[in-house]
C-alpha cells in the first residue's frame, strides 16, 4: 500500500479501535479519538522522541492526554506502536496495552480503565480525567526538563531536552487550573512546552458556544506563547509543519489550535455532543465504518501493514533516538561519574548516601518555636543533601520557611533553569499539578501554602495520591492560631479531609522534633505523597529525657508522657500544637494525683497501620476516659474518643481576634483539658 495509505489505515485504525473499545464496553467517549487520531498519530508517527522498547528512558518525550475521557486514544496508539510493558523498573516482554486489554476496556483489573491511570498502565504518563489537570502537569514536565538540562547536561552532552506534548479540548481550557498553569508557563517561557489544543466546537452538554468563546489564540498570546492554527485536523503535512516550528521555537511554549470534527466521519453524530461521551451505537458503528472503507462487521480489526507502519515510523525512530542517548551517556558516565550516578539514583526513586546527614535537632525549649520554622530548618538541611529536591510557594514563600537559602540552591527562572526555589506566584492550583508533573519526572518537589488554601490545589492532591507519586504537599498557617487573619484564613475542616483522602500520607507534628522525623518519613515514602501540617505560632519543644523518644512518631501515635507504671485512667490525644497544651494539663492532673497519658498522634494513617497489639498499647480499650484536643474540626476523633470521649475541637468557623483571645474563645486552654479530663472520668 502507498504511503498516504498508510497513514490513513493508521489513523482508521486507532478511530474504530476507540469506536470498537467503547461499542463494546457500552460505555465511554468516541468522538474526541476519531476527530483527533491523525493529530496523535502524526505526532507520534513522525516527532514524539519515544522508544517503544522502553517507555522509562529519561529522555523520552512526553505525551500527555488531558483530554482523559479520550482515553481510548491513547490505548489504541499504545498498542499499536507496540509500547511495552514496565514493572518496577525493569522492561517486561509483555505489551503496555494488548488486544485483550483494548477488549477489556472499562473493566474491573484492565489496564484500560475509563479514564487514564498512570500507575496502571505503562506510557500512561499522568493520570487524567479532572480536566486541566494534565495540562497543569505538563507544565511541571516541562520545568523537569529544563532544570534537569540546566544541572546535567554538558557541552557536547545534552542527555536532557524532552519535549512534552499535551492534548487539550475546549474543557481543559475552560478550566481555571490550565490558565494558571499557562500564564507561568509564558512567563518561564517554557519552549520545550507545546498544547495542541482540540478545537472541536462541542462539549459535553452542546454546542460549545452556549459557554465557551473567548479568542483563545489571543489570550495565549498575551500568555507569551507562541500560537498556530491548524484549520484540518486531518491535514498530516500542516500538522507536521507545526510540529516541527515548534521544535524551533525559542523563548515561548506552543499552542496549536486544531480545528477537528468530534465523532468524526459520524453520518449522524459528527460535530454533535451526541459523539462525545457514550457509544455511537451498532448501526450507527457500520456507517461510521462504511464511511472509513472499512469491512463493516469487523471489530477490533488491525488491518495488515499497520504494526509494521508504527515499527517503521515511531519504533526506528525512537530506538535509534534512545541508541545514540545511551552512547552518549555511557559516555557522560565516564566523563562525569558524580552526576551520572545522582541521575541513576534519581530516575530509580533512591535518595543519595548522606541524604539525612546533618538534620537539625531540637534542643529542650518549653516557649519552643513554630513548627512552620523547624519544618524550613529541615528541609533546608534535606535539600541541601538531596540535590534534586526542588519546589516553592504559591507567593507565601517567607511566611511558610520553604526558602531554600543554602549556597548554590539559587531560584528557577526564565532562562536561568538551574535554581532549587522555584516561584509559582498566586496559583495554588496549577502549583499542585505542576509539581505532580515534576514529580513524575522523578525529581522530588514540593508544594508550600497556608493549610486553608489547600481548597485551591485539592483536586491535584487527589490525583498526587491517587497516582501515588511522592510528592510534598507542605503547609503552615494550620489552625486559629493564625489569629487576627480571621476565620478567611483559618483553616477548619482541610485536616478531616485529607486524612478522609485515600494514600494521602499526614502529618500534624507535635514540636520540632517531631517535624524532623515526619520529613524523614515522607522523603522515604515514595508511593503516595505526603501532605506536612505546620504552626504559624510557637509551641513548645520538647524534653525528650523526660518525655518519650521521638522516633515514636514512625507510628503515627506513641505515648508521649505516661501515667506511673503505664496505667493511666485517662488519655490525652492530640497533635500539633495541641499536643503541648495536653503536656501541661498532663503536668496539672498529675501534680493532682489523677493518673494520665498523652498520645502525640502526628499522623493517623501510619496508627492505622500498625498491629492490634501496638494500637492497644496506646490506646488501651479498658480506659475508656478519654479527651482528643486539636484545633481543626471535631470530624473523624469519635473513632479514638470513643463514645464516653470528649472532644476539644472546632465546630465552627474560627474568628479574627487575637491568638490568646480565640484560644479561650474555642476551650483550647489547659482548664478547659482539665475540666474535660475529670468529666470523663467523673470527677
Ligand atoms: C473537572 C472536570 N469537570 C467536568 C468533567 C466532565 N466532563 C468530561 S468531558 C467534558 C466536556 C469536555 O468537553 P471537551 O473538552 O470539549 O471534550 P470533547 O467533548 O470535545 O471531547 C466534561 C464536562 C471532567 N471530566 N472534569
Ligand atoms: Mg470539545
Amino acid at each position: 500500500m502507498s504511503q498516504p495509505n498508510l497513514d490513513l489505515l493508521s489513523i482508521n485504525t486507532i478511530r474504530t479501535l476507540a469506536i470498537d473499545a467503547v461499542q463494546q464496553a457500552n460505555s465511554g467517549h468516541p468522538g474526541a479519538p476519531m476527530g483527533l487520531a491523525p493529530v496523535v498519530y502524526e505526532l507520534w508517527q513522525q516527532h514524539l522522541r519515544y522508544d517503544p522498547a522502553d517507555p522509562t528512558w529519561p529522555n523520552r518525550d512526553r505525551f500527555v492526554l488531558s483530554a482523559g475521557h479520550a482515553s481510548m486514544l491513547l490505548y489504541a496508539t499504545l498498542h499499536l506502536a507496540s509500547v511495552k510493558e514496565a514493572k518496577d523498573g525493569k522492561i517486561l516482554n509483555s505489551l503496555a496495552v494488548s488486544m485483550d486489554e483494548i477488549k477489556r476496556f472499562r473493566q474491573i483489573g484492565s489496564k484500560t480503565p475509563g479514564h487514564p491511570e498512570s500507575h496502571i498502565t505503562t506510557g500512561v504518563e499522568t493520570t487524567t480525567g479532572p480536566l486541566g489537570q494534565g495540562a497543569g502537569n505538563s507544565v511541571g514536565m516541562a520545568i523537569a526538563s529544563k532544570w534537569l538540562a540546566a544541572n546535567f547536561n554538558k557541552p557536547g552532552f545534552d542527555i536532557f531536552d524532552f519535549k512534552v506534548y499535551a492534548v487539550c479540548g475546549d474543557g481543559d481550557l475552560m478550566e481555571g487550573v490550565s490558565s494558571e498553569a499557562a500564564s507561568l508557563a509564558g512567563h518561564l517561557k517554557l519552549s520545550n512546552l507545546c498544547w495542541i489544543y482540540d478545537n472541536n466546537h462541542v462539549t459535553l452538554d452542546g454546542p460549545a458556544d452556549w459557554s465557551f468563546n473567548e479568542d483563545v489564540m489571543t489570550r495565549f498570546l498575551g500568555y507569551g506563547w507562541s500560537v498556530t492554527h491548524i484549520a484540518d485536523a486531518n491535514d498530516l503535512d500542516a500538522l507536521g509543519r507545526a510540529y516541527e516550528v515548534f521544535q524551533h521555537t525559542v523563548g515561548r511554549p506552543t499552542l496549536i489550535v486544531v480545528d477537528s470534527h468530534i465523532g468524526y466521519g459520524s453520518p449522524h453524530k459528527q460535530d454533535s455532543y451526541e459523539a462525545h461521551g457514550e457509544p455511537l451505537g451498532e448501526a450507527e458503528v457500520k456507517l461510521v465504518k462504511k464511511n472509513y472503507g472499512w469491512p463493516e462487521d469487523a471489530k477490533f480489526l488491525v488491518p495488515d501493514g499497520v504494526y509494521d507502519q508504527f515499527k517503521n515510523g515511531i519504533g526506528k525512530r525512537g530506538a535509534e533516538a534512545h541508541s545514540a542517548w545511551n552512547t552518549k551517556f555511557a559516555e557522560y558516565k565516564k566523563q562525569f561519574p558524580q552526576l551520572a550516578d545522582q541521575l541513576i539514583c534519581m530516575q530509580s526513586g533512591q535518595l543519595p548516601d548522606g541524604w539525612d546527614k546533618n538534620l537539625p535537632s531540637f534542643p529542650t525549649d518549653p516557649k519552643g518555636m513554630a513548627t512552620r520554622e523547624s519544618s524550613g530548618k529541615t528541609l533546608n538541611a534535606l535539600a541541601a543533601n538531596i540535590p534534586w529536591i526542588v519546589g516553592g510557594s504559591a507567593d507565601l514563600a517567607k511566611s511558610n520557611k520553604t526558602n531554600l537559602t543554602f549556597e548554590g540552591a539559587g531560584d528557577f527562572f526564565p532562562d536561568a533553569y538551574h535554581g532549587r526555589n522555584i516561584h509559582f506566584g498566586v496559583r495554588e492550583h496549577a502549583m499542585g499539578a505542576i509539581v505532580n508533573g515534576i514529580t513524575l519526572s522523578k525529581l522530588r518537589a514540593f508544594t508550600a501554602t497556608f493549610f486553608n488554601f489547600s481548597d485551591y490545589m485539592r483536586p491535584s492532591m487527589r490525583l498526587g495520591a491517587l497516582m501515588e507519586i511522592p510528592a510534598l504537599y507542605i503547609f503552615t498557617h494550620d489552625s486559629i492560631g493564625v489569629g487576627e487573619d480571621g476565620p478567611t484564613h483559618q483553616p477548619v475542616e482541610q485536616l478531616a479531609a485529607f486524612r478522609a483522602m485515600p494514600n494521602m500520607l499526614v502529618f500534624r507534628p507535635g514540636d520540632a522534633n517531631e517535624v524532623v522525623e515526619a520529613y524523614k518519613i515522607a522523603l522515604q515514602h515514595m508511593h503516595g505523597p505526603t501532605t506536612l501540617v505546620l504552626t504559624r505560632q510557637a509551641m513548645p519543644t520538647f524534653d525528650r529525657t523526660k518525655y518519650a523518644s521521638v522516633s515514636g512518631v514512625a507510628k503515627g501515635a506513641y505515648v508521649l508522657a505516661d501515667a506511673p507504671g503505664g496505667k493511666p485512667d485517662v488519655i490525652l490525644l492530640a497533635s500539633g500544637s495541641e499536643v503541648g497544651l495536653c503536656a501541661a494539663a498532663y503536668e496539672k492532673l498529675t501534680a493532682e494525683g489523677i493518673k494520665a497519658r498523652v498520645v502525640s498522634m502526628p499522623s493517623w494513617e501510619l496508627f492505622e497501620k500498625q498491629d492490634a497489639a501496638y494500637k492497644e498499647s496506646v490506646l488501651p480499650s479498658n480506659v475508656i476516659a478519654r479527651v482528643s484536643v486539636e484545633m481543626e474540626s471535631v470530624f473523624g476523633w469519635d473513632r479514638y474518643v470513643g463514645p464516653k470521649g470528649k472532644i476539644i475541637g472546632m465546630r465552627s468557623f474560627g474568628a479574627s481576634a487575637p491568638i490568646k483571645d480565640l484560644l479561650k474563645k474555642f476551650g483550647f486552654e489547659v482548664e478547659n483539658v482539665l475540666s474535660a479530663a475529670k468529666e470523663v472520668l467523673g470527677r
